[in-house]
């Protein structure tokens, strides 16, 4: 009798081991220390520019950083960006097609103080990546490389034959577009198919298949690293915006690439914060 108990204690005992170590794998597997309004992308090997690279697990923001987000940083640090540092930003005139500086063009009037404030709810624009770097750093974030960002874009690699973050060589799907880009003829028409002239609200075009948000059109997306191509002069920006036509520009692809000077702020740029995992 007294061995049967024995051997009842230890099954249980074994039992409640098995049963803890499998709540702890699981645990492990969906990682539930996921930040919020963050995805993780796994880790895995991708191709870039012909080399094949190693890339670590990491969270990345679903959605780029929003105007009201922004306003809160700026509020509780009082943080002046480099747009309102030189007094002007870029501003690109969808009348004649011109890009200029226009004096007063900042975060919080992309266009110029004669045009309405940006929408809380959409991205943060006219922001030079020093401001995205010390955005990044006052959330204990930072910017993601390239590499990460366009691994993030293909689905983690997953992505072989698709032109777009969103798993197909489509712009539309049943007739409805996935992204915010330019319709009609760049750069003097602008025939907003898509519903939005400039920016649109972080998520208004659904979700890629990992839940990140905006991965393609809106706006461009400051990278922390340096452009090869202008001999380290740029960073690297990823995405595509509201501005990328089709017939033009077409940097709204998963490999579509973009850079500026780290001083520039434009209407159509912004960014969103990544974090290693463990951090
Ligand atoms: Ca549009």
């Amino acid at each position: 009798m007294k061995a049967l108990k024995i051997i009842l204690v230890i099954v249980v005992l074994s039992a409640t081991i098995w049963m803890g170590m499998n709540i702890l794998k699981n645990t492990q597997d969906t990682d539930n220390n996921v930040p919020s309004e963050m995805v993780l992308i796994p880790s895995g090997t991708y191709r870039m520019y012909g080399d094949s690279n190693p890339v670590k697990a990491f969270y990345m923001d679903v959605h780029p950083v929003t105007v009201g987000e922004f306003r809160r940083f700026i509020i509780e640090t009082g943080y002046k960006t480099s747009a309102d540092e030189f007094g002007d930003a870029g501003v690109f005139n969808q009348s004649n097609g011109q890009w200029s500086l226009k004096d007063g063009a900042n975060w919080e009037y992309p266009q110029g103080k004669d045009y309405p404030k940006a929408q809380d709810d959409h991205p943060v624009t006219q922001v030079s990546w020093y401001d995205a770097v010390a955005y990044c750093k006052w959330v204990g974030k930072r910017l993601p490389t390239e590499l990460e960002w366009e691994y993030a874009a293909s689905n983690a690699g997953t992505l072989v034959d698709a032109k777009y973050p969103w798993g197909t060589n489509s712009i539309t799907e049943n007739g409805t577009y996935l992204g915010n880009v330019w319709q009609g003829a760049f750069p003097v028409y602008n025939s907003v198919e898509d519903g939005y002239r400039t920016t649109s609200p972080v998520g208004a075009f659904g979700k890629s298949p990992l839940g990140l948000e905006d991965m393609a059109g809106n706006v461009w997306e400051w990278c922390s690293d340096w452009n090869k191509k202008t001999m380290d002069k740029q960073k690297n920006q990823r995405g595509g915006s509201f501005l990328c036509d089709t017939k033009v520009c077409h940097g709204y692809t998963i490999d579509g690439t973009s850079s500026s000077t780290p001083d520039t702020s434009l209407m159509n740029v912004g960014f969103r914060c990544v974090k290693d995992v463990g951090d």
